[in-house]
């Protein structure tokens, strides 16, 4: 293939938050499949918070990307060429493909995808990873009862959003912490919780979480970290539950500030506070994917996608993370399906 071949790669380890000298926009051939291999063009790439982690040194749940390393992330793309991968031409698959016009892949790395059953984008949100992830975060380790008050930080983001809307379908009183009133609005309004704090105009969050919550937390979804999360844990009931699922909060700072120390509430409260990772529940992906694919379609769970245009602009739909500037899952539009299988 004589096209060019746009590929992300990692310029420099950034100090903090990160700034757009940390990616470099490379122009490359475009890649031959190797034997099993696809050739796979980029359709639609995730942005995730979790990729901060990946650009530092150090130790972390997944490896680090070295300097000069292409960007990786969840891609739906569209197979172009398949030098016996097992799939043909005009396939649409996903997998953890580079941030690029073309990846190639082995097969047994690639998921077929019927683009028949859903909008190819929501294969990165509420029905791909972070649906998962509030899935099984919400029921199998917050696990708020019938009756019970939930909280989520990042209510409006792409897992905040489902994990508070799986948690009024188990029965729960939903509460929400989001950074903006127009995510309240979407949060209270078009999400169904019943509660929204807005953490960016509200200076006293264990007084707003007596109004919100008045019957304190017995499950605490957080994705977030720091001073909220300090105030929640002064709330917890006894026996709660808390599922760790992000930090988003600590993840640009190069030294964890030393905050209040909370622990103690969780002796008082006999609090379980219990961190997961959304690959610990791989086997069950599939039946989990349809259940939420079922919501979907009865209208019980509502999603809602923001979608930056173009892969020049990847670093800023990543940035943006940081920023809070998404609404629900956070996209990057690569280019249209050209072949239809
Ligand atoms: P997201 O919530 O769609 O986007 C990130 C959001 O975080 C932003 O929109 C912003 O919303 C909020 N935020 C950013 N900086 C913040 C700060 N300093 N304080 C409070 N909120 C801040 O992202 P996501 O993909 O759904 O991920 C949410 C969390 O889950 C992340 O921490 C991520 O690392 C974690 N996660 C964990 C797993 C797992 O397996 N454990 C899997 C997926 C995701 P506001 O406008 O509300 O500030
Ligand atoms: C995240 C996205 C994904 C994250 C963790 C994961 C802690 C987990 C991935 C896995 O299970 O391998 O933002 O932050």
């Amino acid at each position: 293939m004589s096209e060019t071949n746009r590929v992300y790669r990692l310029a420099k380890r950034p100090e903090g938050t990160p700034t757009h000298d940390a990616f470099e926009l490379a122009e490359e051939r475009v890649p031959d499949p190797g034997p099993g291999e696809a050739l796979v063009r980029t359709l639609y790439l995730s942005v995730d918070p979790y990729m901060r982690d990946r650009m530092r040194a150090g130790e972390s749940y997944a490896e680090p990307w070295a300097v000069g390393d292409a960007l990786r992330g969840g891609v739906v793309g569209e197979v172009v060429a398949s030098n016996g991968a097992g799939f043909e031409s005009g396939d649409v698959v996903t997998g953890e493909l580079d941030w690029a016009d073309y990846t190639t892949a082995p097969g047994a790395e690639l998921t077929p995808v019927d683009p028949d059953v859903a909008p190819l984008s929501t294969r990165l949100g509420v029905l791909g990873m972070p649906g998962l992830t509030a899935y099984f975060g919400t029921r199998e380790v917050a696990q708020p009862s019938a009756g019970e008050t939930f909280v989520v930080t990042g209510a409006a983001g792409a897992v905040g959003s489902v994990a508070g809307q799986l948690a009024k379908l188990q029965g729960a009183r939903v509460v929400g912490f989001a950074g903006s009133d127009e995510k309240v609005t979407f949060v209270e309004d078009e999400l169904g919780f019943d509660a929204c704090i807005n953490y960016k105009t509200t200076d006293d969050y264990r007084a707003a979480l007596d109004e919100a919550a008045p019957d304190g937390v017995d499950a605490y979804f957080d994705n977030v970290g720091g001073e909220i999360t300090d105030a929640v844990f002064t709330r917890l009931n006894v026996d709660a539950s808390v599922a760790v699922c992000g930090q988003i909060s600590m993840y640009n700072d190069e030294e964890i500030p030393v905050g209040p120390r909370k622990l103690g509430q969780l002796i008082q409260r006999r609090a379980t506070v219990e961190g997961f990772l959304v690959s610990d529940f791989e086997p069950r992906f599939e039946t989990a994917a349809k259940r939420l694919g079922r919501w979907v379609g009865s209208g019980d769970l509502t999603y809602r996608e923001t979608v930056t245009e173009g892969l020049a602009n990847a670093p800023d739909a990543f940035l943006g993370l940081f920023e809070g500037e998404n609404i629900g899952k956070q996209l990057v539009h690569v280019a249209e399906r050209e072949q239809s299988s």
